[in-house]
């Protein structure tokens, strides 16, 4: 007879997630690193309870919104290279849909994430509940259901005893590196706390650890004449081989054959950034270095990266008619993305055995030293963008090369929205592995703070720092008051460019008034003067507003020896941004328009539309 042991859906659920482990340089650790929660109706009662009594095995996190802590909870699992991860709990309605943003926001970037949102009674008695939205033709929707499309697992848990594969399920997509993404077990509140006889074994100790896909003969062959008939090679890094904590093998590929390597946001700091073949930063934000390269390569190798419009310039950087990309992902669906030579595999053993196979290959040298020129010329020119300066309004480059100066590539940087992405996916000097972590697949505005902390708790010995603008500030900044709570430092630099900077530039670019979107431009009756500084420390961090890049330096060096969130809030100009590298990016023009600015910037968008290739 089976053994059992009776407790509710809730109690098996939070036992289960206590008992998983992985194992991180020969130590055993639990794989949850905890649950975030804020309750109310729908969790508070069951899963509520349940959290409460393996409290010491799995902590909870309270947070001040639910897309807040989702935000924490994925960057927690991008910090730990989707080796460990984090739950996010929520009531129904309102609290379950703060985290569907988030959802889609580890979808894109492929991280591991469980959602616990509750759900309505699956027994319906007492419908409609508080929160419960009425389909008037379907009984069995419930607003959790825009969680379908954004999860990669989706179940709802309408008896107790579904929870059992549920969890054997979300296991399997949490931890496969090809599958990897959000998991939601939509909870119903009745049916957390009901009881049933669970076998005693789903709750045995299991140590997950990574499946390593080692490449198919055939595709490796493909991959290996191609790279060996290649004049022009060039590796694009892309998340995937930091996922894979591929960065060892990657150099030694690169090192032996002479193959100059460029990073995508998701993939910068694979090498660090004063790796003589890194080229940096690649595609509409890219150096100039990485992007010359790309319009000649004729073979590409794309090592686990979506290959998204940044990458790509929109499908117009790549300019070799006769190119030939390979590939490089543990899933299929990106291997094989536009007619590449798909060779799936783990980046770490697809680059290991593409070393052994090219071993003795050597890229023709003309190619790896007009590269390395490439990259001297590059640095030259962003050491112009990020010098200091006295100016009133600084650049954002000089503000980060104000950071970079004040902290080193030791730190750990994180950003996600504005203008910031493209001004630190080519200036930043990233250090270690994952020292650079953008959120810039969903660029989503308000991750940055919370994101800050989810790093923090994957890695509290590290310096964070998180540099942000005023509208993604503004958006959400709570979490702060979190990070404080927590002991959790974030050293955070908020750009005031009293605006949406970089959309306000967007907008100019394609012809258009300067409407809606810098706060002078906005409708107003009274002109916003937001005093960051004292707003940040009514949350309980130290503040502080400087008033030149000097001090904010000051300020900074200042900051690494305290033991508490620290906010530095500098004025800058929102109209510059670096000129050197850069792609074209395609965003839609109006075909007619009454302003000539909007025609002229229609026909210099069918000019370049005519450099996007189509069909590879
Ligand atoms: C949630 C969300 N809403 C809207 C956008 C579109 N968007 C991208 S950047 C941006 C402006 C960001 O402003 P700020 O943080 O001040 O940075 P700046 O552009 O001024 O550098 C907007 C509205 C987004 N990426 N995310
Ligand atoms: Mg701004």
């Amino acid at each position: 007879m089976t053994k059992t042991v009776r407790l509710t859906m809730a109690q098996a659920l939070t036992r289960f997630l206590s008992r998983q482990m992985t194992e991180i340089d020969g130590k055993k650790v639990p794989i949850f690193g905890g649950v975030w929660a804020i309750f109310g109706h729908g969790n508070v009662a069951g899963i509520g309870e349940a959290l409460y009594q393996v409290r010491d095995e799995l902590p909870t996190f309270r947070a001040h919104n639910e897309q807040a802590m989702a935000h924490a909870a994925i960057a927690y699992g991008k910090a730990n290279f989707r080796r460990r991860f984090m739950a996010a709990t929520t009531s129904i309605g309102p609290g379950a849909l703060n985290m569907v943003t988030a959802a889609a926001l580890a979808h894109v970037n492929r991280l591991p994430v469980l959602f616990l949102p509750g759900d309505v009674f699956a027994n319906r008695l007492p419908d409609p509940v508080l929160q419960q939205a009425e389909d008037f033709s379907d009984g069995t929707a419930s607003v959790n259901d825009c969680f379908r499309p954004v999860s990669r697992y989706f179940d709802r848990i309408t008896r107790p005893e579904q929870i059992i594969p549920a969890l054997n399920r979300a296991m399997q997509v949490l931890t496969d590196p090809a599958e990897c993404g959000p998991v939601t077990l939509s909870l119903c509140q009745d049916v957390q706390a009901e009881a049933y006889d669970y076998p005693e074994t789903l709750f045995a100790e299991r140590v997950w650890t990574p499946r390593r896909l080692r490449p198919d003969r055939h595709e490796l062959a493909a991959a290996v004449a191609a790279l060996k008939g290649a004049r022009k090679p060039l590796v694009i890094a892309g998340g995937g081989v930091l996922y894979s904590q591929a960065s060892g093998e990657l150099a030694k590929l690169v090192q032996g054959a002479g193959i100059p390597v460029c990073e995508t946001q998701g993939g910068k700091s694979s090498l660090p950034d004063d790796h003589p073949l890194n080229m940096a930063a690649v595609g509409v934000t890219g150096t100039s270095a990485a992007n010359r390269l790309a319009e000649e390569a004729d073979v590409v190798l794309a090592v686990g990266t979506r290959l998204q419009d940044f990458t790509t310039g929109s499908w117009a950087l790549f300019k070799n008619a006769g190119r030939t990309i390979i590939g490089l992902n543990t899933q299929g669906f990106d291997a094989g993305k536009h007619w590449a030579l798909p060779l799936v595999a783990d980046a770490s053993e697809g680059l290991a055995e593409l070393s052994t196979a090219l071993k003795g290959w050597k890229a023709p040298s003309a190619w790896t030293d007009n590269a390395l020129k490439g990259k001297t010329e590059w640095q030259a020119a962003a050491a112009k963008a990020t010098a200091s300066t006295n100016a009133a309004y600084p650049s954002d480059a000089q503000v980060i090369g104000a950071v970079q100066r004040a902290m080193g590539s030791g730190v750990t940087l994180l950003h996600a929205a504005g203008g910031l992405p493209g001004e630190l996916h080519k200036l930043w000097q990233a250090g270690a592995p994952g020292s650079y972590h953008a959120e810039y697949g969903f660029s989503t505005m308000g991750y940055e703070i919370a994101g800050g902390l989810g790093v923090k708790m994957a890695k509290p010995d590290q310096e964070v720092v998180v540099m942000v603008g005023d509208g993604s500030y503004l958006m959400l900044n709570s979490e702060i008051a979190t990070s404080v709570m927590l002991g959790l430092k974030l050293t955070i630099v908020l750009l005031d460019n009293r605006g949406y900077g970089c959309i306000n530039r967007l907008q100019m670019a394609t012809g258009g008034a300067n409407f809606n979107n810098l706060l002078k431009d906005a409708r107003h009756e009274v002109m916003p003067d937001v005093d960051f500084a004292a707003h940040a420390a009514s949350l309980g961090a130290v503040a502080e507003k400087v008033a030149s890049i000097a001090e904010l330096e000051t300020a900074l060096a200042k900051a690494k020896g305290n033991d508490k969130t620290t906010v530095l809030v500098i004025d800058t100009d929102p109209l510059v941004s670096t000129e050197a590298g850069g792609h074209w990016w395609d965003v839609a023009v109006p075909e007619v328009s009454s302003r000539p600015q909007v025609n002229a910037a229609r026909k210099v968008y069918e000019e370049k539309k005519l450099m996007q290739s189509f069909g590879d």
